[in-house]
């Protein structure tokens, strides 16, 4: 808000400025017949609204905002500029252990559907940041210390790169996804460990005897996240992610590292630009959001998405194909089921699972007849648990709640 806050106060300020040159002049109640210009009701001429210097005073104004403007443009790019070459300069070295091929029945070949892998430049995006952190990799440190850290360390990004890396598809979730909403992607995610990473600098997990059950991150921005750190060290892949979908992190995704941890809300798993890891307890100590009424711990609810077709579609009559995502990280989905109007649920087909980490496609061809009718999808977990149908907002851990699309069938 600041930028634009600042750019109308200036705006406020230069039109009263202008405005004030026209209005002291007093215009005589009737229009002049005798033609002149200098016409009124007695003013001295020179003063009030002389048109060139409005004009003149106009033009200067907007020439002024123009060059600072580009001042301030060719500013940030000079800003980002060595950070640009520093990633670069990155070349991911392969996998230690790389993810496993995604399997050839994930995707369902159905127009519309949310392919498999979402690329880069279509993942969502959601952080608190003005201006998207441009940090240059090579002065970059991160540190990591706190309560029962018995050795703390400081690594570089080449320290990072040349460890054993891991390779790993995640599904990615935002806790302010509404029902039916876009705050869903899948990458494909090269990084470090995190367990191996606090391990070997004597972290151990609450069920071990360590002392601190939260992890803060903090990123080069100030944002504060905090994820627990014995869902951290249980086994799951949380890693600390360098790469996204075979690429060095873009900038908007967290470049040089970002966690990345299957099955958390990325508002309590996933510091983007991070710089700090720092081990202490969720009784002293609140991160961002947390202090803003969000949950301290907030898991991701089984969830899915009806992709096609959109809603107020006109499909017509005849076999239309219904398809989306669903999603329950680190349980894995094991149902989706569909319901016109308020028949009954039907099975759609399931699209073969890469891991219980990554959302599934699911498709189901569906004889249309004509009329308005509601689709409605559920899933249904590998805990057995199914999809509630009751209506959650956002806040403080998530939407709940089945999302239905309306379709008129010409
Ligand atoms: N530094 C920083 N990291 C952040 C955030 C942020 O605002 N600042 N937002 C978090 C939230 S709420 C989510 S859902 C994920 C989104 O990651 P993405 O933008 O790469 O999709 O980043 C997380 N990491
Ligand atoms: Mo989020």
């Amino acid at each position: 808000a600041i930028p634009s806050v600042l750019g109308a106060l200036a705006g406020a300020l230069l039109l009263s400025v202008l405005v004030s040159r026209l209005t002291t002049v007093r215009r005589s109640p009737a229009p002049p017949v005798s033609g002149t210009e200098e016409a009124g009701d007695g003013s001295p001429a020179g003063e009030g609204w002389d048109r060139r210097g409005f004009v003149l005073a106009a033009a200067s104004a907007a020439a002024a905002s123009a060059a600072v403007g580009v001042a301030g443009r060719s500013l940030n790019t000079s800003r980002g500029r060595d950070a640009v070459a520093s990633r670069g300069r990155v070349v991911l070295p392969a996998p230690r252990s790389p993810a496993r091929p995604v399997p050839a029945g994930a995707g369902p070949r159905v127009p519309g559907v949310s392919p498999f892998l979402t690329p880069n430049d279509d993942f969502y995006r959601v952080d608190t940041a003005l201006v998207v952190p441009k940090v240059d990799a090579t002065g970059w440190r991160l540190r990591i210390h706190g309560r029962g850290v018995s050795r703390p360390a400081t690594y570089a990004f080449d320290d990072l790169l040349r460890r054993e890396l891991i390779e790993r598809d995640i599904t990615l979730t935002c806790v302010s996804n509404e029902v039916g909403g876009p705050y869903v992607g899948n990458a494909r995610w090269t990084g470090v460990r995190l367990a191996d990473l606090l391990a070997e600098c004597g972290v151990r997990p609450p069920s071990r005897g360590g002392p601190g059950d939260q992890l803060v991150a903090r990123s080069v921005d100030g944002m504060t996240i905090g994820s627990p750190v014995e869902e951290l060290m249980d086994g799951r892949d949380a890693m600390l992610a360098l790469g996204m979908n075979g690429e060095p992190l873009p900038f908007e995704h967290g470049f040089p590292a970002r966690m990345v941890v299957p099955g958390l809300y990325g508002f309590v798993s996933a510091c983007k630009w991070i710089e700090d890891i720092e081990i202490t307890t969720f009784a002293s100590y609140d991160p961002y959001w947390v202090k803003r009424g969000w949950a301290r711990r907030a898991p991701i609810k089984t969830g899915s998405r009806i992709d096609t077709p959109k809603p107020f579609a006109r499909p017509t009559s005849g076999t239309v194909m219904i398809a989306g995502v669903a999603w329950a990280q680190h349980r894995g989905i094991d149902k989706v089921e569909v319901r016109v109007d308020d028949g009954p649920w039907q099975m759609a087909h399931l699209a073969a699972e890469d891991t219980r980490d990554t959302w599934r496609q699911w498709s189901m061809p569906w004889r249309a007849t004509r009329g308005g009718h509601t689709l409605t999808v559920r899933a249904t977990d590998r805990t057995g648990a199914v999809q509630t149908d009751r209506r959650t907002r956002t806040l403080p851990d998530g939407a709940s709640g089945r999302h239905s699309v309306v379709v008129t069938v010409e």
